[in-house]
């Protein structure tokens, strides 16, 4: 998957034909890296408390914990893209969809640490997230997102907006019926539905070798008649390159793209998870191309940003993490009263 990396005359031309420019690209990765210091600062508070027996109920931050450190690109590489009005459905691994699709960082963060202040006023946790403002919802249930995405789509579709629906999973949810039957319905009414395979490898312990008979899920998607890309997840410019394509061809009525953007989480599939399924080799390997460093290294090479630049915009993203993170701890539990307010019974 991964290609040579290309000389500055061909980066140039390729991000500049995507319509990316040098403010483009630094917010793209002053977003990176608010996700990255966001989700390291959750990691750092969900450990108080829960050693040495690990120990899920105890602590500021209870349950389970799926991050995403190493995935950045591909959620801004995709989201920036968006309007608040566009629709994205998101998974289990959810913050760094939410924080590129524009949702209130204090909010997110109360929300995981379950406080009134949360999205849901703390009833979601870090698995479900809900924000009306900018259309951002996701669940535990693997393989969900892709038809709720779908009838989004559709209700884009049958009223005549100009507005997408994405879907973001990860490769092993590609396993579950809902991704043929949303192919098959997106393809045949031609819906603005966009799927994002985050292909990280793994589900949960499982390598995908192990669980699919084809290794890339876009050949799935191009059986279905969907139009489907395969992309480097580590790559930024190659997200985007793609995303806009997509993008483009859903708001214009040319129907469902699939992209599969081949990435790597650097944590376990949940806080806790030993790793025992992977070596420290391969881990070391994708490390190597980090997607944020690569993104910096290029703005460097391009002139489109010097060292300084990118300092300024990573001090910005941790003040705002260091920010929203006090706003959460600060922030009440809610009120046991409140416990069947807002909810199915
Ligand atoms: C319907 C359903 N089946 C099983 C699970 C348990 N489960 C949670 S995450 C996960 C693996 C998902 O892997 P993948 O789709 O590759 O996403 P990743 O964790 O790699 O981001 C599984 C099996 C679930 N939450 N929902
Ligand atoms: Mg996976």
């Amino acid at each position: 998957m991964w290609r040579a990396e290309p000389n500055v005359e061909d980066l140039r031309y390729l991000a500049t034909k995507a319509g990316l420019t040098a403010d483009l690209c630094l917010t793209a990765y002053r977003q990176m890296s608010l996700i990255r210091f966001f989700e390291e600062a959750i990691a750092e508070k969900y450990y108080v408390g829960k050693q040495p027996d690990f120990n899920l109920a105890a602590g500021p931050i209870r349950g389970e914990m799926h991050l995403a450190v190493g995935q950045e690109a591909t959620a801004v590489g995709v989201c920036l893209l968006l309007s608040d009005e566009d629709v994205v459905v998101s998974t289990h691994r959810p913050h760094h969809h939410a924080i590129a699709k524009g949702v209130d960082l204090n909010q997110l963060a109360a929300e995981i640490f379950g406080k009134v202040d949360g999205l849901c006023r703390g009833k979601g946790g870090h698995m479900h997230l809900f924000d009306k403002a900018n259309n951002f919802s996701c669940s535990g249930i693997v393989g969900a997102s892709y038809p709720q995405a779908a009838g989004a789509a559709l209700a884009f579709k049958v009223s005549s907006k100009q507005l997408v629906a994405v879907a973001f999973s990860g490769e092993g949810a590609a396993n579950h019926g809902t991704f043929g039957e949303t192919l098959n319905a997106a393809a045949l009414w031609q819906l603005p539905l966009i799927i994002v395979v985050e292909d990280n490898l793994y589900a949960d312990s499982t390598p995908k070798w192990a669980a699919v008979g084809t290794s890339q899920q876009y050949q799935r998607a191009l059986s279905y008649a969907v139009n489907a890309l395969l992309v480097d997840g580590m790559d930024f410019i190659d997200v985007y390159r793609a995303a806009k394509a997509a993008v483009d061809r859903a708001r214009h009525g040319y129907g469902p793209s699939l992209i599969e953007a081949v990435c790597y989480r650097y944590r376990g599939h949940f806080e806790g998870d030993l790793g025992e399924y992977r070596t420290q080799e391969e881990l070391e390997l994708w490390r190597r191309r980090d997607p944020i460093t690569l993104l910096g290294e290029r703005l460097k090479k391009l002139g489109w940003a010097d060292e300084a630049a990118l300092e300024r915009a990573r001090n910005e993203a941790k003040a705002e993490v260091e920010q929203a993170i006090a706003f959460a701890e600060s922030s009440s539990l809610p009120d046991p009263n409140e416990a069947f307010a807002g909810v199915f019974r």
